[in-house]
């Protein structure tokens, strides 16, 4: 199945530096099929709530800080495994760690500001429940890109 949906959002560095079109450009250069985006500003009930699993760690509250600060673009994108597929493009948590050809480590330099929030793939279910915190099911659209056929077998 090709319909596997996830969440990902240029964060607010990405936003104020321009990269909101490279970051789609490189998803859709993928081949993965854009159904839903918005930009916003992230309050604070649902930065706390978006990132409630770090609750706990010294980083949370720079963390809230940083995502509320300045708009961000969020979207969904479907795909074959999509959830997993934009975490390889992302690559790792640190840019300063991530692989040269990621969109974390050609795009940043630094651990708290890092471009590009994507669902996390080992967390089950951490893709629906993103998209249903920051997209209602109307703000998705169910559309058929005339290229599927030649991006999957
Ligand atoms: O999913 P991902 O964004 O790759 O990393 P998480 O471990 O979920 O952390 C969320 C977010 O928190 C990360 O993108 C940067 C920030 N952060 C930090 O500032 N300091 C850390 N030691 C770990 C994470
Ligand atoms: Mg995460």
């Amino acid at each position: 199945h090709h319909d596997e949906r996830t969440f990902v959002m240029v964060k607010p560095d990405g936003v104020q530096r321009g990269l909101i079109g490279e970051v789609v450009s490189r998803l859709e250069g993928r081949g993965l099929k854009l159904v839903g985006a918005k930009f916003m500003r992230i309050d604070q009930d649902l930065a706390e709530e978006h990132y409630g699993e770090h609750a706990d760690k010294p980083f949370f509250e720079d963390l809230v800080g940083f995502i509320t600060a300045a708009p961000v673009f969020a979207m969904v994108w479907e795909g074959a495994d999509a959830t997993r597929q934009v975490r390889r493009m992302m690559g790792a948590t640190d840019p300063a760690e991530a692989q040269p050809g990621t969109i974390r480590g050609d795009l940043g330099l630094d651990l708290g500001q890092n471009v590009i929030h994507g669902s996390d793939h080992e967390d089950e279910g951490a893709n629906e429940r993103e998209i249903a915190l920051f997209f209602d099911d109307e703000e998705l659209v169910n559309w058929d890109q005339s290229t599927e056929g030649w991006v999957y077998e």
